[in-house]
């Protein structure tokens, strides 16, 4: 195969209508890079022999100790089909859960997508995952089923059950394709039906509810994987073959005399070949036939296998081989592995890469064909609609669906990750451009090069024992990778070139140009996610660019592209201009860009819609330098690496520690290693993750601790035990009455407050963290928070006074305050200061009230950790103005002297009652804490499920549902399992069961700990069941204490106790 040169590549960037951008998406192990290394060899980039092996896109060292991929890296490639030349812009993504990521920053590029599946796995949890990930970017996905060999050998699987199999196996996808298709036409109607009732009232008569409206009248056959759509292609990837139902079509017709378009459509389904007749038929299953599939395709692959690899028939092979007419070199023959054969065989006969390519070239779009409603929601950022976009910028719609690459249209650049390359990698400091001269001279010396190795070779192995001190000047044999094929003209490293800043990383922007040619040098707008185009449109002159010296506008600055590059893999090629509907690197962006913007040369473009990110970080480590003068050197780490990872987040909390927030626990240590060996390149320590916890508060229980019915006055009892504790505890002037109501009191006395904890109901909490943007969520919490009974929730929704912590969290302050009427927050978004005039002197203070809660809410009185689903609810708030106080007045007190000085402000003094009432008000109730939640999907053999059990439940995790995949021996598990327990946890499963369960985790949720931190036993049945000290089995307590140490908050603990009475083992008893 001839490498294909970079001139080709350029050339065909410009042809829009042959380019096909897509991403390789599956479960982990499922055989992504293995078919990208086959892809790959059909250009002569690597050599065939080494497809599978290599793992070229890979390029990571860590990748390949570990065989999985962590970051989706991109190469394109020619392929000629039909007559037509193609230029593929090929994305490898990662599969393991972690780094979700990374197919979020590749979807984003694509048009298209291939989706790997095992065939032997079937769909998994992250084959879900990614088919939704392509639904919600709409881009067109085609299906591989990887793998098949693994029926064969490993299954021993005979070619009807195989068929019956994989019918299955198709199912089940399109199983899931079908639910996400549902979902989106209902959600579709519903928002329809919304709309309709809102213009029209329509008359009660009419309201009947249809079920059927919408789904059935949406043609969604095009969406669905089917062999004769041509959308599947079967494979084995490691074998080097795979298939679409079109090269068996078109083998067959020529000899049966059955027309393709025919076989076509029945070499998959019920039929068989009637032999007789010459004719194909249908209903194979009832009469017991040979389904055509099994006939004319499996059978003949499953006889392959068994003549080369099962029973190794020398002679049985040769006359298949001659009679499909292949060559196969004699070293393949004669190698002992018969997969090599195999794969000699194989990949002349059915070429994977041709069976995909040209699958994708057909099947996929091309940059030109893409879809208004995918623009449109590009074009969208949160919740706005496309309509209420300027309507300057609604015009360049049209740039996006022309797709055009001259210099009228304007340019649209989106940036979907920035990644890391060493500057020996540049091409710059690889090659300086070379003159045909220096070629030709070039060319002359590698000629003469090779022919002195050549000279020295044969004199060494006329004189084995000089042969040594030969090979010492040759360079080694076999370091090209590359299958032996020279590098495109003039790409030769050039080891004496200038290298000045070789110590730097240099960010390469992942992008692709959506509209207009990108050149080298153009000055462009960078846009943040937050810019505005109306607001541009008000600010800037008309007409203007990018070049021009402009007033400053929000979220926007102006960069140079100061440097274009072809990716190819591990490589970079220097490019001059990138046409539209292409996939570049884009260097020198680092100032500009942190993790992903958008580019264009027209201030109108609106900001494409963030990326969707379906891992959440939640493992969090502490990270500090070995040697403490280093510390500059990790803070300058840190921030390249929270540049160069789309999911890391690195922060310095409260306490002053460098924190790394990551998905997992592979992530984390990938980030680590990043940060080692690249960053920050020095020694560094991480401490034990960090887990965080939240705190809340319940109704009070209704039976003890062992399960037996509180009564009522024991159940007072023991409230007030709890109160009688808090309030001694507290400091002076703190009341709190029997029903919960804590008051207390200003220094100054001057103002009084009385706060009341609740929690908050459920659905409530939930819904206040699941969105971040609160208006959108009002009107479902207007109906939760009615559901709550009771007399307290009466319409609660409307005396909302703040949410918090940092004033969007999941706890709500609300108003009880008789006579102060203040504006709900609600109420804020109608109409801009509509409240304050009436509600008096207080509306001053309201601030510090809401401080206040904000800082209560932050940080929870059991160990520092933000408070979840607290209701805290003000039902007195009495201030005193010895004098009719003015907002200057109170600004300037310090000058007049007033009574309040020797206590502070007094805005400052009611932050701190309002934040101690709330924490006592806390503790006036049953306190809980919340542990964030993974979900946990295993899948595990039948002979393991006892010991994959047995982990579980050592770690406290919850088995929710347990099914056994069809047609195989593997069990899912669902269960949850709270990340404090989770470190190790893969490891465990995997070593506790030889390798043959893995689980996969993902942050789902926050479940409140049932017992109760501060519980100690009080009756007799309490005491005998867990003792006098009830510590052994707290788990809530010792998380607890476990943050207060790390936090160095005081932790209740006896080391040592009754030290006089302890005893050795030996003697106990
Ligand atoms: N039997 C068999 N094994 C295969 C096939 N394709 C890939 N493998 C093996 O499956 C393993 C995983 O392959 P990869 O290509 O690294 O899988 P991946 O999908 O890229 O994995 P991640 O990138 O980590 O998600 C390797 O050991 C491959 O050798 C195949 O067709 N048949
Ligand atoms: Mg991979």
């Amino acid at each position: 195969m001839v490498h294909t040169s970079l001139d080709k590549i350029i050339a065909l960037q410009q042809n829009t209508s042959n380019i096909r951008n897509l991403c390789i998406l599956a479960h982990v192990d499922h055989g992504k890079t293995t078919l990208a290394d086959c892809l790959v060899a059909s250009n002569g980039i690597i050599s065939h022999r080494l497809a599978g092996k290599l793992r070229y896109l890979d390029s990571r060292e860590d990748e390949q100790i570990r065989g999985i991929t962590m970051k989706s890296s991109a190469i394109s490639l020619h392929y000629a089909t039909g007559g037509n030349d193609y230029l593929i812009n090929l994305i490898d993504s990662p599969g393991h859960v972690d780094f979700s990521s990374e197919v979020s920053t590749a979807v984003r590029l694509c048009d298209g997508a291939i989706i790997v599946v095992d065939a032997v796995e079937g769909v998994c949890p992250q084959t879900q995952a990614v088919l939704r990930q392509a639904w919600l970017e709409n881009i067109r996905p085609v299906l591989l089923i990887n793998k098949i060999d693994r029926l064969i050998v490993e299954l021993k699987f005979t070619p009807q059950e195989a068929y019956t199999h994989l019918q299955k196996l198709l199912e089940q996808v399109n199983a899931v394709t079908g639910s996400l298709f549902t979902s989106k036409v209902l959600e579709e109607r519903a928002e329809k039906d919304s709309e309709t009732q809102g213009t029209s009232e329509r008359s009660g008569g009419e309201q009947v509810y249809d079920w059927s409206s919408g789904l059935e009248e949406t043609d969604d056959s095009h969406l669905y994987f089917s062999p004769d759509q041509g959308n599947v292609v079967f494979a084995s990837a490691i074998d080097g073959w795979g298939f679409s139902m079109q090269q068996f079509a078109q083998m067959y017709s020529q000899k049966m005399g059955i027309r393709s378009e025919v076989l076509l459509k029945t070499l998959w389904g019920d039929f068989y070949l009637n032999a007789k007749a010459k004719k194909i038929m249908k209903g194979a299953q009832s009469k017991g036939k040979k389904p055509l599939f099994v006939q004319l395709v499996l059978d003949n692959i499953w006889s392959l296998y068994e003549a080369v690899v099962i029973r190794r028939d020398k002679e049985k092979v040769e006359k298949m081989v001659a009679s499909l007419g292949l060559k196969v070199a004699a070293r393949d023959a004669r190698h002992s592995d018969p997969k090599v054969l195999l794969n000699a065989i194989c990949s002349q006969w059915l070429p994977v890469s041709n069976a995909v390519l040209t699958m994708v070239c057909t099947k996929l779009p091309s940059p030109l064909d893409m879809e208004s409603e995918r623009v449109e929601r590009l074009m969208c950022v949160g919740a706005r609609r496309f309509e209420s976009l300027p309507e300057k910028t609604q015009e360049l719609k049209t740039a996006f669906l022309e797709c055009k690459n001259d210099d009228t249209a304007p340019v649209i650049v989106f940036v979907s990750k920035m990644f890391a390359v060493d500057s020996k990698a540049l091409p710059r400091n690889k090659q300086r451009p070379l003159t045909q001269e220096v070629l030709a001279e070039r060319r002359e010396a590698a000629r003469r090069k090779h022919a002195e190795r050549m000279a020295a070779n044969q004199g060494a192995s006329q004189a084995a024992n000089q042969g040594a001190g030969s090979r010492e000047t040759a360079p080694p044999a076999g370091e090209n990778c590359a299958g032996g094929e020279a590098p495109p003209g003039g790409t030769e490293a050039l080891k004496a070139g200038p290298v000045t800043d070789e110590s730097r990383d240099h960010f390469v922007a992942f992008a692709r140009v959506y509209s207009g040619v990108v050149r080298r040098g153009q000055r462009a707008f960078v846009l943040g996610p937050k810019f505005d185009p109306a607001l541009a449109l008000k600010l800037l002159p008309e007409g203007c660019s990018a070049v021009d010296d402009l007033p400053p506008v929000p979220h926007m600055a102006c960069c140079t592209l100061e440097s274009l590059y072809l990716l190819m893999g591990r490589e970079l090629e220097e490019l001059e201009e990138v046409p539209s509907g292409n996939v570049l690197g884009i260097g020198g962006l680092e100032e500009w860009i942190l993790k992903s913007a958008t580019l264009s040369t027209s201030p109108l473009c609106p900001p494409f819609t963030p990326l969707n990110f379906e891992a959440t970080p939640i493992v969090r480590v502490a990270i500090e330098p070995k040697h403490p003068s280093e510390m500059p050197k990790l803070v300058r780490g840190m921030k390249l690496l929270n540049q160069a990872d789309p999911c890391a987040e690195v922060l310095i909390q409260e306490t002053g520690e460098h924190v790394l927030v990551t998905a997992g626990e592979v992530h984390l240590q990938r980030c680590l290693d990043d940060l080692r060996e690249r960053f920050a390149k020095i020694e560094i320590s991480a401490s034990k993750p960090i887990i965080p916890f939240r705190e809340t508060v319940i109704r009070p229980p209704k039976v003890d601790m062992v399960n037996e019915d509180l009564g009522r006055q024991h159940k007072f009892a023991v409230i007030h035990q709890v109160r009688e504790e808090a309030a001694a505890a507290g400091p002076e002037g703190v009341q709190l009455d029997p029903s919960g109501q804590v008051t207390l009191t200003t220094s100054n006395k001057m103002a009084t407050v009385a706060v009341r904890a609740m929690p908050l109901p459920e659905e409530a909490t939930r819904l206040l963290e699941a969105s971040g943007e609160l208006i959108r969520t009002m009107e479902h919490f207007n109906l939760s928070a009615k559901e709550g009974k009771g007399r307290r929730w009466r319409g609660a929704v409307e005396r909302i006074w703040a949410f918090g912590p940092r004033r969007f969290g999941p706890n709500v302050l609300l108003n009880s305050v008789e006579g102060y009427g203040r504006p709900s927050v609600w109420q804020c978004l109608e109409e801009e200061g509509s409240g304050g005039g009436g509600v008096g002197a207080y509306w001053d203070f309201d601030s510090s009230v809401v401080s206040g809660f904000q800082l209560a809410a932050l940080a929870g009185p059991m160990c520092a950790e933000p408070l979840m689903g607290v209701c805290f609810c003000v039902e007195r708030w009495d201030m005193t103005f010895p004098a009719r106080r003015t907002e200057e007045d109170y600004a300037s007190h310090h000058a007049l002297g007033s009574p309040e000085d020797c206590f502070g402000p007094i805005s400052g003094q009611l932050i701190a009652a309002v934040k101690e009432a709330c924490r006592h008000a806390f503790q006036a109730r049953p306190q809980r804490l919340m542990a964030a939640m993974y979900t946990c999907d295993i899948m595990a053999t039948g002979e393991v499920l006892g010991r994959v059990y047995g982990v579980l439940s050592k770690r406290e995790g919850r088995v929710l549902a347990e099914e056994m995949k069809e047609g195989t021996d593997m069990f899912i598990i669902k269960a949850v399992l709270p990340v404090a327990e989770s470190f190790g946890f893969a490891d465990e499963i995997r070593k506790r069961t030889s390798g043959l369960a893995s689980p996969q985790l993902v942050f789902s949720h926050w479940e409140v700990i049932s017992s109760d931190p501060f519980w100690v036993p009080t009756t007799e049945e309490e005491y005998l069941h867990f003792g006098e000290k009830a510590d052994s089995a707290n788990q809530a307590l010792k998380y607890m204490n476990a943050v207060r140490r790390r936090k160095g908050l005081y932790v209740e603990e006896k080391i040592v106790e009754h030290a006089e009475k302890q005893r050795t083992l030996g003697k106990n008893k």
